[in-house]
């Protein structure tokens, strides 16, 4: 049984055995290879897909929450602190309950996903919202930390989740035997491109892998200051996920991202539901909308040469966090209701 990623990755992250772990076994997601997409878009490269919707509380997040709860605990926190479009919200409160603290979770007013929302509910979190943006409520829960050390702030500017999340890094090349020629990865708060690049290096420095894959990071057009290099006060998209307009670890995404001879890049909000419906109907993955900018990214940048042999997209969250998003483009509409079914299902399905 997969023990979770403190424990599967215990020397690279520097735990031991005596250390106490905070884990819900999260970690250990499917890498697919994605053929019926390759098939229809003509592609000769090789596109795989990291699920991350498929983690505890159906987010990436987890991995860093592991690491970040564990030592939070050993430390003698008593209760963790973040600020959240939806995801860290979740995942904070889920670790927080297993550990036996409080999680006290600050989120931008009517703009979280409702799945997400209830999911930190439901873990007993302490959700308090607070009227303007994520970048608003993250520099609010920064100063609160300083001032009261009682708390421990668990968002991605905390290096404990940024070292948890390079294990995303380490499970696609033991899976692959080598990195993909390019990483590919939606960006909001910038935190997780960084670590996944701090993965890959960290696998180098120790002679499992002598390449490095390039960083291709896509925010979305709305919200996409690391493209544009300003601020953006009111940042603007239905990928709620990264609805970020002043990233906390953007310049080390940007040095990242150079470093590995790749890019940030902006996808429009019609580029993401292609992509998100794509990813669903090609390939039964079924993601939050922000998840799907990698994919969304990659499809707009790649050819049908051969100079790329293999791309990762990592596909952040899980669709069920956002169920709206199906409505809104219409789907409800295929279903055949009652009224509209005069005819027996029977001859319904003969039809067909
Ligand atoms: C599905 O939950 O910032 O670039 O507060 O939930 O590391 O911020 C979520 C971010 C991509 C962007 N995809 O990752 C939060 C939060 C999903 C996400 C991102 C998030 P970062």
């Amino acid at each position: 049984m997969w023990p979770g990623i403190i424990s599967g990755y215990m020397d690279l992250l520097g735990f031991t055995e005596r250390d106490l772990i905070v884990s819900l076994h999260e970690g250990n997601t499917p890498l697919y290879q994605a053929s019926n997409l390759e098939k229809a878009l003509g592609l000769k490269t090789r596109i795989y897909l990291k699920f991350e919707g498929l983690n505890p509380t159906g987010s990436f997040k987890d991995r860093g929450m592991t690491v970040a709860v564990s030592r939070a605990i050993r430390e003698g926190t008593k209760g963790i602190i973040c600020a959240s479009t939806g995801n860290t919200a979740a995942s904070a409160a889920a670790y927080a309950a297993k550990a036996g603290i409080p999680a006290f979770i600050v989120i931008p007013n009517d703009q979280i996903a409702l799945g997400k929302l209830a999911q930190a509910l439901a873990y007993g979190g302490e959700v308090l919202a607070v009227d303007g943006s994520f970048d608003y409520a993250l520099e609010l829960v920064r100063s609160l930390v300083v001032e009261d050390d009682r708390l421990a702030l668990v968002n991605s500017v905390n290096p404990d989740r940024l070292l948890g999340q390079r294990t995303g890094a380490f499970e696609i090349v033991d899976v692959l035997g080598e990195a993909p020629d390019v990483l590919s990865i939606p960006v909001g708060n910038a935190g997780n491109i960084s670590a996944y690049w701090d993965g890959f290096k960290q696998y180098k420095a120790a002679g499992i892998i002598e390449k490095l894959p390039a960083l291709w990071g896509f925010q979305a057009e709305g919200a996409a200051p690391l493209v544009t290099g300003k601020a953006v006060m009111d940042p603007r998209t239905r990928a709620t996920a990264i609805r970020i307009g002043r990233p906390a670890s953007g310049e080390k995404a940007l040095q990242a991202t150079r470093e590995s001879n790749g890019f940030v890049a902006a996808v429009s909000e019609e580029e993401i539901m292609t992509a998100w419906n794509e990813l669903a109907r090609l390939e039964g993955i079924f993601v939050e909308p922000a998840s799907a900018a990698s994919w969304a990214g990659v499809r707009k940048t790649l050819t049908s040469s051969r100079d790329i042999d293999s791309v990762v997209c990592i596909l952040t969250g899980n669709g069920l966090k956002d169920q709206q998003y199906v409505l809104e483009q219409g789907l409800h509409q295929n279903v055949v209701t009652p009224e509209e079914l005069e005819e027996s299902i029977d001859s319904y399905l003969r039809r067909w």
